[in-house]
């Protein structure tokens, strides 16, 4: 009876070993796997910037590390975006923060009218801002990397050439840039940027208020044949990894992510304004779309002396407020040289 028992236990162990020998595949052994939700479609910059890290980070840790991305909405929303990471649906997302002025209120400042000349230097003063004030609303999440937009022009189906002319006119923007519009004396109506191609092709509004890669990208220039060039403000974003799972990644993962965040907010910056030229270019090109400098550019910029002051008031309270806008200015500068 025992001899029987040793049996068949020895044939127990073999038959695992054997199971286990043919489950074993050597090519995702060990593999770490990361879900990478977006909100927008696959050929715009958040995208864009998406798989380069995907790439980036597969190369660099030699394959232990398997990023599956998920965009144009898939796995969350431009709203749900951070929440959405730190419950854990997705394990890494993009969002744009002026989206949720309210919520990420210190990354929101680089979206007033200070003056950030191109998404490269706005990204690097995002990142640096948010290296010196470590952002409370960022405190449940680890920030893999910031960056920004170029700066928003309008983009109309009507020409804009002056203040007269903007003045009631349904445009679309978020956060920082809907402030803009609204002292500029536009109709400002608010939604994300995924939503505005149904809006524009509905005629719910006659333009939006953004970085010009979205000319090509979204085919605006197919219904927008005006652009008034303004040169504010960037929209500030971030990508964001559900904490446990940062916890749980091994040192050298870890060190390869750190060591992507600059170089890949760097990145971004300069891909999305290379790529804000090209649009232009193809909708002058390719759409006849007419670009137009403004006369009256001194009134407009006065409109919106107030909006600064206003912040920091509104602000100070609640953080540094006078400091941060000081800190941007500063940090302008030095990206700029
Ligand atoms: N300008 C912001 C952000 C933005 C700019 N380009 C894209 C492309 C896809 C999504 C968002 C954005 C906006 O207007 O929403």
């Amino acid at each position: 009876m025992k001899r029987k028992a040793n049996f068949l236990m020895v044939l127990f162990f073999f038959i695992t070993l054997v199971m286990c020998a043919f489950s074993f595949n050597p090519a995702t052994a060990g593999t770490i796997e990361l879900s990478y939700a977006n909100f927008p479609p696959p050929i715009t910059f958040p995208c864009v910037q998406m798989e380069r890290w995907k790439e980036e980070v597969e190369k660099r840790t030699n394959g232990k590390v398997k990023i599956n991305t998920f965009p144009g909405g898939t796995l969350l929303g431009p709203k749900n975006m951070m929440d959405g990471v730190i419950a854990g649906t997705a394990d890494i997302g993009n969002l744009c923060q002026a989206y949720q002025p309210g919520r990420f209120v210190i990354s929101n400042a680089t979206a007033l009218p200070l003056g950030i000349p191109s998404a490269k230097v706005g990204s690097l003063v995002l990142y640096d801002l948010y290296k010196k004030y470590n952002f409370g609303p960022f405190a449940d999440v680890k920030v893999l990397t910031m960056f920004t937009t170029a700066p928003s022009n309008i983009m109309s189906k009507v020409p804009i050439r002056s203040l007269a002319d903007i003045k009631g006119v349904s445009l679309r923007a978020s956060g920082g840039a809907a402030q803009i519009l609204k002292a500029w004396g536009a109709n400002q109506i608010g939604m994300p940027m995924s939503a505005t191609p149904e809006a524009l092709q509905k005629g719910t509004v006659k333009g939006l208020f953004s970085s010009l890669e979205v000319m090509k990208d979204f085919k605006f220039a197919e219904l927008c044949k005006f652009v008034t060039y303004t040169n504010t403000p960037i929209y500030p974003f971030a990508v964001v990894m559900n904490m446990d799972k940062w916890n749980a990644l091994p040192d050298d993962v870890k060190k390869v992510l750190d060591d992507l965040a600059l170089e890949q907010a760097e990145w971004t910056g300069s891909y999305m304004d290379n790529h804000a030229k090209e649009s232009i270019e193809w909708s002058k090109k390719e759409q006849g779309v007419e670009f137009i400098d403004l006369k009256d550019k001194a009134q407009w910029d006065k409109a919106l002396e107030p909006i600064v002051t206003d912040w920091i008031t509104k602000n100070e309270g609640k953080v540094p407020a006078q400091q941060i806008v000081d800190d941007i200015r500063a940090l302008i500068v030095k990206h700029s040289k």
